[in-house]
Order: C-alpha cells, then sequence, then structure tokens
C-alpha cells in the first residue's frame, strides 16, 4: 500500500503547475538550484513534505538540478538560442563560482557550455545549419557509397586513434547530398571494434571551422576533461579501457549536442566480452534521423529548427535511406547472424524487428549477460545500443525495420538475404 505521507511522482506535475500559478518566479527556482543538489531516484525522505513551501523549493531544486548533476546534459538540454552561450568546459575549476554568479544574473536557459561551442547559432550566416565551406564545397563531386555494416575484426589489446572532425558533403543517395559534419569523412565515422579491457588510446584533431569533441560512451573517464571541446587546429587526447561489452555510441558532445550529432558527428564502437560468443556473422547498424533543409546549389543543410521539432526526413540506417534495399545484408542458411543495434537518435528510438524472423536472444545489457530469448521487437533508446541475435535456418529475403513504421517508412529499412 502506498504511504501518504511519501509524495508521488505522478503529483510532482501538478505541484509545479501550483507553484508557478501562485506567481513563483521563474528566476527564483533557479536561484534555489545549486550545484550541491543531487536528484533523487525513487521516494523522497518522508521528512521531505511538498506541503511545506521551503521542502517543496529543496524538493524541485533537486529535480531541477538534473541538467546541473550530469555534466554534458546540461549544456544539451539548454544549449540552444541564438543569443545563448557562455562557459567554456575547458575552463579550471576556480572560475566555478563566478561562472555560476554570472549564471544567476542572466537567462535562466543560457547555455552551461562554451561561448565558442554555440558559435555556429551565433553566426549570421549559418545559423543554426551544418552549411559551411567545407560542408558544400564540391558536393556534385561527392560520390554515393555504400556504408559496410560488417563488424571490422577486432585491431588488438591496443587500439590507437587519431581521427579528424571535419566539414565534407556526402552524398547518402543517388539524389542527395548532405553538408556533414563528420568523423573521419563519413557518416556514421567508422565502426570500432575491441574487447572488455583493451586499452583504447584516443585522440581527435578538429580540422573544421566550428569547436568539436568527442564523447565515448563505451569510456568511464572524467567528461569535462576528455571530452571537452577543441577549436579548429587543435586536438584533444585520452585513453580508456572498456569495461562492458556491448555496442556503444560515439559522439560529437559539443554544445548543443543535438546540433552535432544530428550533422552526422556519431558512431558506433562495439566492444566484445572477454568470454567469446558464439560464432556468428556479426553486423552493424546505427539508426539516425535527418532533419534537412531545402538542396541549396546542390547540398542539403542539416537545420537545427526542424531537429529542435523533431519530426526528421528521414531515419536511416547507417546514414543512408534504404541503402540495404538497395544491396541487401547476405548471409547463408545456417549462420548464425548478431546485429549489434545503435541508436544516435538524436531523439528518436529504434523499435527493432525482423520480419519473418525471431530473435532467438536478445542482449538487454552487457553480453553474454542479461539476454531474453523469442523477441519480436525490441526497443533501442536513443543513445543506447542493444545486441540481438537470430538463427538463419529459413532462406528469403527478411526486411529488417524499425517497427515504429511512421520512422521505418523514412528509410529504417533493409534487407537481410538468407541464400540457401
Ligand atoms: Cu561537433
Amino acid at each position: 500500500m502506498s504511504d501518504p505521507n511519501v509524495p508521488l511522482l505522478s503529483d510532482l506535475h501538478d505541484q509545479l503547475d501550483a507553484a508557478t500559478k501562485r506567481g513563483r518566479a521563474a528566476g527564483e527556482l533557479d536561484s534555489a538550484l545549486g550545484d550541491q543538489a543531487v536528484l533523487v531516484f525513487g521516494t523522497p525522505p518522508r521528512a521531505a513534505s511538498l506541503s511545506d513551501p521551503t521542502d517543496r523549493r529543496a524538493f524541485l531544486a533537486r529535480a531541477g538540478a538534473l541538467s546541473l548533476a550530469i555534466p554534458g546534459i546540461g549544456a544539451a538540454l539548454t544549449a540552444c538560442g541564438p543569443q545563448q552561450g557562455s562557459r567554456d568546459t575547458a575552463k579550471p575549476k576556480e572560475h566555478d563560482e563566478e561562472e555560476h554568479a554570472e549564471r544567476a544574473q542572466t537567462a535562466p536557459h543560457r547555455n552551461s557550455d562554451s561561448k565558442l561551442d554555440s558559435a555556429v547559432l551565433r553566426d549570421r550566416q549559418h545559423h543554426g545549419s551544418s552549411a559551411t565551406r567545407d560542408a558544400t564545397q564540391g558536393a556534385q563531386g561527392a560520390v554515393y557509397r555504400r556504408y559496410d555494416p560488417t563488424l571490422p575484426p577486432r585491431a588488438g589489446s591496443r587500439v590507437q586513434l587519431h581521427w579528424h572532425a571535419r566539414d565534407t558533403p556526402v552524398r547518402i543517395s543517388d539524389d542527395t547530398v548532405v553538408a556533414g559534419w563528420t568523423f573521419e569523412g563519413d557518416i556514421p565515422g567508422p565502426i570500432v571494434h575491441c574487447r572488455v579491457g583493451d586499452t583504447i588510446e584516443f585522440t581527435l584533431t578538429n580540422d573544421a571551422v566550428v569547436p568539436h569533441s568527442m564523447d565515448f560512451h563505451a569510456a568511464q573517464i572524467d567528461p569535462k576533461v576528455a571530452f571537452r571541446s577543441v577549436p579548429q587546429g587543435q586536438s584533444v587526447s585520452y585513453t580508456f579501457k572498456p569495461k562492458w561489452a556491448g555496442v556503444f555510441m560515439y559522439h560529437c558532445g559539443t554544445a548543443p549536442v543535438l546540433m552535432h550529432i544530428g550533422s552526422g558527428m556519431f558512431g558506433a564502437i562495439v566492444v566484445s566480452p572477454a568470454e567469446p560468443l558464439s560464432a556468428a556473422k556479426e553486423f552493424v547498424l546505427v539508426q539516425s534521423e535527418m532533419y534537412l533543409a531545402e538542396a541549396a546549389n546542390g547540398v542539403r543543410a542539416f537545420d537545427y529548427q526542424k531537429m529542435l521539432q523533431t519530426t526528421p526526413d528521414m531515419v536511416v540506417f547507417n546514414g543512408r535511406p534504404n541503402q540495404y534495399v538497395k544491396d541487401p545484408i547476405r548471409v547463408k542458411v545456417g549462420d548464425r547472424v548478431r546485429f549489434w543495434v545503435a541508436d544516435a537518435g538524436p531523439t528518436h528510438p529504434c523499435q527493432f524487428h525482423v520480419v519473418g524472423e525471431q530473435f532467438d536472444t536478445v542482449y538487454l545489457g552487457s553480453p553474454p549477460a542479461n539476454s531474453i530469448r523469442g523477441v519480436q521487437t525490441f526497443s533501442v533508446p536513443a543513445g543506447g545500443g542493444m545486441c540481438f541475435e537470430l538463427l538463419c535456418d529459413i532462406a528469403g529475403e527478411f526486411p529488417f525495420v524499425n517497427h515504429g513504421f511512421g520512422h521505418g517508412q523514412k528509410g529504417a529499412i533493409g534487407f537481410l538475404d538468407v541464400e540457401p
């Protein structure tokens, strides 16, 4: 039975509403937020009665502090307006106090990340668009290339990656070229394959005009240092050892993150478990959404305002609409197929399903643990990754789809051809 003294999460909305109607200024709520506040999951302490205004404010403050408590999330949630922008994540800690004072005096929704980071939104010429000079130049000459979904072999226990962030036009279909912000010139960036405990030595050099960064979801590392933004011509390096198996997204974490992921700066790293899984044909699918402006000079830029509206023009696997319809993934009868499915978003999940087949195993977390059996469809959240296995014991052409068909219809579909 529920305890009447314990506030329910479902009441929070009403409480907030009522507080606002009583004239509580947004600024006052904001000023109650502090970096010391901690988000409490589950039921708050019994002493915190929401009927007491003081306790209610403390509770709201704790809940509201989510964006401050998780580095990067603050930037993602609040960085968005053209006039916003303030804090450089690379600044040393001693500046924090004055930054907080400065923040308290200004608009509640200002960007908690870097001035440089938001440059693209303040730039009048490219206001909220990926159409930089390098991203658009030579668009006519951009050649279509199928993105190979095959999981590459593991490179060894020490993986050295030196990647470049660069703007370049990318042809995603016969008639569409996009103004890409990329890792290594493609959308998605390269597939990385390693094993739990391997050492990844990573360097990002920024060749692009806008600052960029790299956030590996497979790393446990201080994001303020490792995932910091670097301006054009500079590099950031860090090393990590993945602790968990799975498929993990990587992405540029520069504010506004929505703009950078939405313009192509993402990809996947597959971390195989220490104990090998059963032999299989392994493929990597990264779903992403595309929000595109009308073509100008033969290239379509990614459009930040459309990203905010969250109705994509295309939803795609590995950066191209319907590419595996035109050129399917081919296996043989008797093969076990393992799909490592990551969802780069930036916003929508992938309800992954194979028509005419069933997954004998889906790993919800780190394989080989956390498996469930006999699954028709499972949702991979934006920013998440999951491992799907099926045994191909029947020949045929099996569509794999995002079964959220409003999105599947926009390009997140392909064929798995099982040949006799
Ligand atoms: Cu970026």
